[in-house]
């Protein structure tokens, strides 16, 4: 068989923690599968860029067979030439005394001009997938400054929440993680997201059927979850990296492939309304996909308690106070 053409694959913050995990296991074939070449394009401000170097220097020295070339560069037209998937990772933390609304406007100075490049440079198929924080309004940004990209295409990371979410319960049930299905991340990737138990399933029973513990399921479960990344912080003194960048490649895998029946993944994906959330929020929701560019849908007709719903009505607030705030970004 012909070898295949390569596709182009943008990571920017490429120099970080999370690229310094996620461009191995691109390279290795995990992302886009084990007979797909890759050029990386990786994308870096200045600062990064002399580490970036010597990042591109192990990926030389893995001997990679699937990377076909590697582009390193502050250029935004370069990063995003003929990308068929762009992973933004890089983005500004916050910092201290810094405020949520800072943060936001900080951000939007990078990811207008990214969605900008990206609609003027990317091949037709690309499909995005924001994992800098705070990700959700930072997608939304770069959608609504690439009105040419259709909106299906741009995605922001819920996974990692999911993830943790899927072996906080299997631990609880004393079940294997794999046997942790249909785990939806309602809204944003903040403190306020809804892991949503009640419609999860482990070996395809309700998961309140698995664990009666109600107290629990509506209290630990869920600050688990929500302040993980903090625990990483505090018992790290970094936050989470390798578990990010295996979230990343678990929803471009997700996105790029049929989602198993009956089953559903976590994505924040833009609003059309489903569930009576605000239209155009790129809004963390349970997704199923045939893998193609544009074929995924919300999975309608769940339904929701008191509780769930009061969860979801919380993290819409947020979404739409951030997207308030950052109002003049948005085209
Ligand atoms: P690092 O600070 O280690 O790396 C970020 C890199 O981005 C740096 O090398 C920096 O030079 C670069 N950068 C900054 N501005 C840039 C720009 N305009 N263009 C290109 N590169 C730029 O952070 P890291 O730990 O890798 O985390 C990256 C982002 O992921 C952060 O925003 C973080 O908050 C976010 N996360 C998102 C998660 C999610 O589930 N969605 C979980 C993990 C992580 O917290």
């Amino acid at each position: 068989m012909p070898a295949k053409t390569p596709v182009h694959v943008t990571v920017t913050g490429a120099a970080g923690q999370i690229g310094y995990s996620l461009l191995f296991r691109i390279a290795s074939g995990q992302l886009l599968g084990p007979d797909q070449p890759v050029v990386l394009r990786l994308l870096e401000i200045e600062p990064g860029m002399k580490a970036l170097e010597g990042v591109v220097m192990e990926i030389d020295d893995g001997a990679f067979p699937l990377v076909s070339d590697i582009v390193a560069t502050t250029d935004l037209d370069t990063a995003f030439d003929g990308c068929s998937w762009a992973l933004l990772v890089g983005s500004v933390p916050r910092k201290a005394g810094m405020e949520r609304g800072d943060l936001l406007t900080v951000n939007g100075g990078i990811f207008g001009p990214q969605g900008r490049a990206i609609a003027a440079n990317a091949a037709s198929d690309v499909r995005i997938l924001v994992v800098g924080n705070p990700c959700n309004t930072n997608c939304l940004i770069a959608r609504s400054n690439a009105p040419e990209v259709p909106a299906d295409r741009w995605f922001a990371m819920t996974r990692l929440d999911q993830n943790r979410a899927q072996t906080q319960l299997a631990k609880r049930a004393a079940a294997p993680v794999s046997s942790v299905t249909n785990l939806a991340i309602w809204g944003n990737h903040s403190a306020t997201q809804f892991p949503d138990f009640a419609n999860a399933r482990i070996d395809g029973t309700p998961v309140p059927e698995v664990i009666a513990d109600t107290e629990w399921l509506q209290g630990e479960f869920i600050t688990t979850v929500q302040k993980r990344g903090a625990a990483i912080i505090e018992a790290r003194g970094l936050s989470s990296a390798a578990s990010a960048a295996s979230a990343a490649i678990d929803s471009v895998v997700s996105i790029r492939t049929p989602t198993p029946e009956g089953d559903w993944t976590s994505v924040a994906v833009v609003s059309n309304g489903e569930y009576g959330i605000p239209e155009g929020l790129q809004f963390g929701f349970p997704v199923r996909t045939d893998g193609q560019p544009g074929g995924w849908q919300v999975v309608e007709g769940l339904s929701h308690d008191a509780f769930a719903t009061e969860r979801i009505r919380i993290t819409t607030e947020e979404l739409e106070g951030e997207r308030a705030e950052v109002a003049d970004l948005l085209p």
